[in-house]
């Protein structure tokens, strides 16, 4: 945009009465109007009666301004309330015709827009992007038969098994109903009290509790449609499907004291990290994958798959990979869009169909109905961002904020108009319409929870025990660290006596890790010891990746580095997909061995490490002797060696290893290319010698 500059206008006493830009009528971008379109003359000062004097009611330019501005803010969402997005498409792979009729799935090749919105769920929209929390990760795609929202999260089972539970649960989540904290935290006495009297909740536990909530990025977590849904193809046969999300970025965490420093580094982390890829074109990428099988398949298994507290390990049902959902720009208004936008379970198109999973039904009721108070109308589909990219054409009318011009004496259905020439309106479609699959449905109407949804361990069970060990000990530290922050004996105890059933070693471990003696178990219920899934590890897993693609390196400079080996580094990495950020002391860059400067992209105390993935430090005896009197370098390299970073050192800046008590292991090279292969991971074995974990 052209850059306006004004010009003061003078009064008779040498008031300055107006300020005018001088560059064209207003910029480029045209005039300035009210709301009515009236164009304004002046936005920098009210009508007065004097340059001093008394401000006018009739003032309808401020007034209007000011009014609209008490207005700006809507209610957060009740959960997920914190959340980025982005828009993108998704292309199908190969034609889905065996397994569903739906539109998208016809054509190999076809894309799709998508609107993909990630989230925290308990803390409120102005908290931070890294606490310890389950990821929302909602698709909304917009497709030539109407919009379908897969509303799923970064963990494939949930707290509960009906959705009645829900508002005790997020109540017991949120923060606490008389001190009002604490904030995007579970560790608190209300959450585990809860937890702790809801068996069905262990198996969600043992997600919640490792490292899956503490996402590196949001580029880096799966994806999951939690419910067994239906595919219903063109001859009317039913499949049910679980969906998946598989990041091609792969899968990565952080561990558990960088979350917490990048909270006070940079709360807006996760956000900024999305906005910046897609700005470099970095777009991120997951395949779409399902788990189709039938009744017999789900009459095999030991569980059953209504319950959504449980999953079906990859290992027994492989994924099918159906198509791919590339994210490729960044909305342009975070309100219209981002805040804005509505998902809902219920939205779906023929093709697919919802199961009697109790917690999907629930939520089915919730969306809509929460929308309409948090978005003031039940017009709130006719918004951009969730208006269909197809004809929407109904009899419903009228309401607040209406923003259509329906035409003609019609709002009827049916209606004979048409035959007399006027404007008749749509028809039914029953050979095209959406119709429900006719599954046979019967029995007492009561309120009770099936038998097969009883087991609330097993799974659990599996789940902890097919993670890799240093998972395991995450998992361990984060039970001991979240119940070390309830202050009720007894709820720490219950819940001890609930994981005996998962795993008495892990029990045994939260214990020592609270100094608390080990209670019995709280349930006699068999447990059953299920085959292990190692492909829901993430370390050491099928989907950890090791690579500097869309990952960044912190070069850390100062006065006296030397300049040369500074940019072989930075192409070698830059070779590498990774990103080379330059980090010195003062923003305005460092002054190196041969007299130039070299301006730095970020300021050693506003870029501690924890904000990249490895670090480098590139620095001379000189540089490396001031910033050895420098708490936020010490801490810079601390911290990457605490968790578990490489960490390639000049020959300079050995004292400053030294200083944070680097111990040499093989994430520690010189500034070589061993250092831009080892920049690739993280080095868990090293873990044992900084850390006591559970
Ligand atoms: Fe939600 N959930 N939820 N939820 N949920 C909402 O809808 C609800 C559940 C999920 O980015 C709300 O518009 C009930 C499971 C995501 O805008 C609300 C139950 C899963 C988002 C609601 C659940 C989710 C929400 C709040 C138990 C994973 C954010 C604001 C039956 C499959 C969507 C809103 C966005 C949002 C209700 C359980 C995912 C209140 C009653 C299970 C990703 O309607």
């Amino acid at each position: 945009m052209a850059e306006i500059e004004y010009e003061e206008g003078l009064g008779e006493g040498g008031e300055v009465h107006q300020q005018v830009p001088t560059g064209g009528p207003h910029g480029s971008e045209g005039h300035l109007t009210t709301n009515q379109g009236i164009r304004i003359s002046d936005n920098q000062n009210q009508l007065k009666i004097g340059a001093r004097g008394p401000v006018q009611l009739e003032d309808f330019v401020l007034r209007e301004k000011i009014f609209h501005f008490d207005h700006e803010r809507i209610p957060e969402r009740i959960v997920h309330a914190r959340g980025t997005a982005a828009h993108g498409f998704f292309e199908t792979y190969d034609s889905l015709s065996d397994l569903t009729k739906a539109d998208l799935f016809q054509r190999a090749g076809e894309r799709t827009p998508v609107f993909t919105r990630f989230s925290t769920v308990a803390g409120g929209a102005g908290s931070v992007d890294t606490p310890r929390d389950v990821r929302g990760f909602a698709v909304k795609f917009y497709t030539k038969e109407g919009n379908w929202d897969l509303v799923g999260n970064n963990i494939p089972v949930f707290f509960i098994q009906d959705a009645i539970k829900f508002p005790d649960l997020i109540h017991a989540a949120k923060m606490e109903a008389d001190r009002g904290f604490p904030q995007a935290a579970t560790a608190h006495d209300t959450f585990w009290d809860f937890i702790s009297l809801m068996p069905e909740s262990t198996h969600m536990i043992m997600w919640a509790m490792s490292d899956r909530t503490i996402p590196r990025s949001l580029r880096t977590m799966e994806g999951f449609g939690i419910h067994t849904f239906r595919f219903v193809n063109a001859e009317g046969k039913s499949t049910f499907v679980k969906f998946h999300w598989k990041p091609k970025q792969g899968l990565q965490s952080t561990v558990w004291d960088e979350a917490v420093k990048i909270a006070g580094a940079d709360p807006d982390f996760q956000r900024r990290d999305l906005f910046e890829a897609i700005q470099r074109g970095e777009f991120p990428e997951w395949e779409l994958g399902v788990q189709a099988f039938d009744q017999k398949f789900a009459d095999s298994l030991p569980f059953d798959v209504l319950d959504a507290t449980k999953i079906i390990p990859e290992e027994i049902l492989p994924v099918r990979l159906i198509g791919r959902m590339v994210l490729d720009r960044y909305p342009d208004n975070f309100f219209a869009e981002t805040e804005q936008v509505a998902f809902c379970p219920a939205n779906i198109v023929p093709g697919v169909d919802f199961t009697n999973d109790p917690l999907l039904q629930g939520r089915l009721f919730s969306y809509l109905d929460t929308q309409k108070s948090r978005l003031g109308t039940a017009n709130f589909h006719q918004l951009p961002i969730n208006a269909p990219k197809c004809p929407v054409m109904n009899f419903q009318r009228d309401g607040q904020m209406q923003m259509n011009v329906p035409k003609g004496r019609a709002n009827y259905e049916p209606n004979s108009l048409a035959d007399a020439g006027e404007i008749g309106g749509p028809r039914e479609c029953p050979m095209t319409g959406f119709t429900s699959f006719p599954s046979p449905e019967g029995g007492e109407k009561l309120r009770i929870r099936p038998a097969s949804f009883a087991d609330h361990y097993s799974q659990a069970r599996l789940f902890f025990r097919s993670l890799d060990p240093a998972e395991q000990a995450h998992l361990a530290s984060a039970i001991v660290f979240e119940l070390s922050k309830v202050s009720n004996e007894a709820i720490r105890t219950r819940m001890l006596s609930n994981l005996v059933n998962v795993d008495p070693a892990l029990a045994r471990r939260a214990a020592g890790g609270l100094n608390m003696p080990c209670p019995e178990a709280s349930a006699a219920a068999p447990i059953q010891d299920l085959e292990l899934s190692p492909a829901l590890r993430i370390i050491r897993g099928p989907l950890e990746i090791h690579t500097l693609k869309g990952r960044s390196v912190g070069i850390l400079i100062a006065d006296g580095s030397d300049g040369r080996s500074i940019d072989k580094l930075r192409s070698a990495i830059e070779k590498a997909g990774g990103r080379a950020v330059i980090v010195a002391p003062k923003v305005g860059g460092a002054t190196l061995e041969d007299g130039s400067v070299l301006k730095a992209d970020a300021q050693l105390a506003g870029a501690p490490s924890v904000i990249f993935d490895a670090v480098a430090l590139a620095l001379s005896d000189k540089g490396c002797e001031m910033l050895l009197k420098e708490a936020a370098a010490v801490q810079f390299v601390m911290d990457a060696f605490g968790h578990l970073k490489a960490i390639g050192a000049s020959e300079g800046a050995q004292p400053l290893l030294k200083k944070a008590g680097v111990k040499p292991d093989e994430g520690v090279t010189g500034l070589d290319n061993a250092f831009v292969k080892a920049a690739a991971k993280r080095f868990w074995d090293r873990e044992a010698s900084v850390r006591t974990l559970a």
